[in-house]
């Protein structure tokens, strides 16, 4: 064996020479690099600091859903427009590894086999093994490796499922919300929080029948979350970070306007045969362009940054806290609550007390 510090050389040799790999572009080291960070590999540390100051270039954006609705099929028509266009495409599709989403993988492979064999376009399915804070952490991470490689725009495809669609929205510039039509009723069916996160709503599916009820139902539920004058999106964060601007200082009215700009459209699709997908991408550079003309851009930056930091905060806190516990205490906690003898809170503060006092 070698001593740790002459491993502890060779893996930031190897870090470095990955890292040269993925700015050159070089697929093998931006798939290599992506494989790191998915493990959770030390130098995957390394890696990601070394190519930082190379990123901030790559437009992203997150296509979320109800599964079924189309989104691999519209990312794939979408990466097609904008290869069209001359940009160059990375895509992460996001499998929350769950039962009812088994095969989705593969299928992705299939359905995205249109664009195999263009070398502007890269293409990773990444798994998240439903690891503490898994999807967020992976997700960003490789995001920032195709963006470090040069791809222009990165298209990252999420199950629209609880924690994932809000994951996708700190994780992006723009955030594509994809329905289809044929949930019941209509009004019912749009699930709390979508228009929260959706800069963009995509009808896909048009072809088939309730499309146009769909777009109405969205377009009812658009008009009443504006008379409400809702204009805060990508809250729920833990971490807190406020405007640069002095809170005793007023807004100015420019920017209030410049912020509230953005209305939020809505696109019909045949993501099958690719009908509408033009105008989607155009209301994708719309979004960026409005962007970058407002403060908006500066916001979401800080809001990636943060939830990037809390995914690491909260996978080393959980990590610490579990290797200094007693192996035998959770498990003896868990029969005391099984027993009724403690309740989850009391038993969970002895855990945490134990902790304390082995500082
Ligand atoms: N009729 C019709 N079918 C479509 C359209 N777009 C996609 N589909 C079909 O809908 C099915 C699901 O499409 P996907 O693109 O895999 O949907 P998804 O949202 O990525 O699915 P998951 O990743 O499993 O959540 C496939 O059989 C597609 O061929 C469309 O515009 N019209
Ligand atoms: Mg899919």
């Amino acid at each position: 064996m070698q001593p740790a510090d002459a491993r502890g050389l060779k893996g930031a040799a190897q870090a470095e020479a990955l890292a040269a790999g993925v700015l050159a572009g070089d697929r093998l080291a931006v798939a290599r690099a992506i494989s790191r960070v998915e493990s959770e590999q030390p130098e995957a540390h390394a890696l990601l600091a070394a190519l930082h100051a190379h990123t901030g270039r790559a437009h992203i954006v997150g296509v979320t859903g109800a599964p079924g609705s189309g989104k691999s099929t519209l990312v794939t028509a979408l990466a097609q427009c904008y290869r069209a266009a001359g940009l160059t495409v990375g895509i992460l599709a996001v499998d929350p590894s769950s039962p009812f989403t088994g095969g989705a993988v593969l299928g992705d492979r299939v359905r995205m086999s249109a664009l195999s064999g263009d070398s502007g376009v890269f293409i990773r399915s990444m798994a998240t093994r439903g690891s503490l804070g898994g999807l967020s952490k992976s997700t960003g991470e490789a995001v920032s490796i195709l963006d470090a490689a040069g791809f222009e725009r990165i298209l990252v495809e999420t199950v629209g499922v609880g924690q994932a669609e809000i994951d996708i929205a700190a994780t992006a510039h723009t955030t594509l919300v994809v329905e289809a039509p044929g949930m019941g009723d209509e009004v019912q069916a749009i699930k709390a929080g979508i228009l929260e996160i959706a800069d963009i709503l995509v009808v896909n599916k048009a072809d088939r029948t309730g499309a146009d009820r769909t777009v109405r139902a969205l377009q009812l539920a658009l008009e009443m979350e504006n008379s409400g004058g809702k204009t805060i999106r990508h809250h729920g964060q833990l971490m807190r970070f406020g405007p640069r601007r002095p809170a005793s200082e007023p807004e100015a009215p420019d920017d209030a306007r410049k912020r509230s700009a953005w209305r939020v459209p809505i696109c019909k699709t045949v993501a099958a045969d690719g009908t509408g997908v033009e105008e989607v991408r155009a209301q994708i550079e719309a979004h960026r362009e409005w962007l970058l003309a407002s403060d908006a851009m500066a916001h979401r930056q800080q809001v990636r940054a943060a939830h990037r930091i809390e995914a690491i905060l909260r996978a080393e806190i959980h990590r610490r806290i579990l290797a200094r516990l007693p192996a035998d205490g959770i498990q003896a906690a868990v029969d005391e609550v099984t027993s009724l003898k403690l309740d989850p809170y009391t038993a969970a503060a002895r855990l945490l007390n134990r902790f304390d006092s082995s500082d």
